[in-house]
């Protein structure tokens, strides 16, 4: 058994921890592992991208685009709007089975809530999963809506996986 002050010692740090970490994941099926685009909305712009396990970054599912010349687009609603001054970390995972950086490949769009955007090229590479930080594109405003668009050129699949958004 732990002397008296020892515990208490331990208890008001592990207290304190608990204090400053807020869990805040706004976004919902970020890891597509319900096998399905449940908190997603599916546009079909020359195809419909699907969710399947042919390569997913992590788990067993990621949102497939397949097709030519563009794949469609997901996005997703993030509500109530959040501040960028509140956001610990904002990145995705994207592979494409090939892509020339900056000309074809994922397009991402953030909408705000005074509804502009930012729209961005998300580099990747031949045939590997990239990480992407949408904290560096990211204006200091509020987003309320995340959104990859597809636009291939080639013929070629990608994938998305693991939108992950967390609060400070
Ligand atoms: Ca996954």
């Amino acid at each position: 058994m732990l002397p008296l002050n020892l515990s208490h010692r331990i208890g008001l740090r592990h207290m304190s921890r608990i204090g400053k970490v807020k869990i805040c994941r706004p976004l919902t099926n970020e890891g597509f592992e319900m096998a399905d685009f449940t908190g997603w909305t599916v546009e079909n712009i020359g195809g419909e991208p699907v969710v399947d396990n042919t390569n997913p970054h992590s788990g067993t599912y990621s949102a497939h685009f397949e097709g030519y010349p563009t794949c469609g687009a997901i996005s997703q609603t993030i509500s109530p709007a959040i501040p960028k001054s509140d956001i610990a970390s904002f990145i995705c995972w994207s592979y494409s089975e090939y892509s020339f950086p900056f000309s074809s490949g994922f397009i991402g769009t953030l909408t705000y809530d005074d509804d502009t955007t930012t729209e961005f090229n998300i580099p990747e590479f031949y045939d590997q999963w990239c990480q992407f930080d949408f904290l560096s594109v990211m204006e200091d405003k509020s987003i309320k809506r995340i959104r990859f668009y597809f636009g291939s050129g080639t013929m070629l699949n990608g994938w998305v996986d693991d939108v992950n958004l967390r609060c400070e």
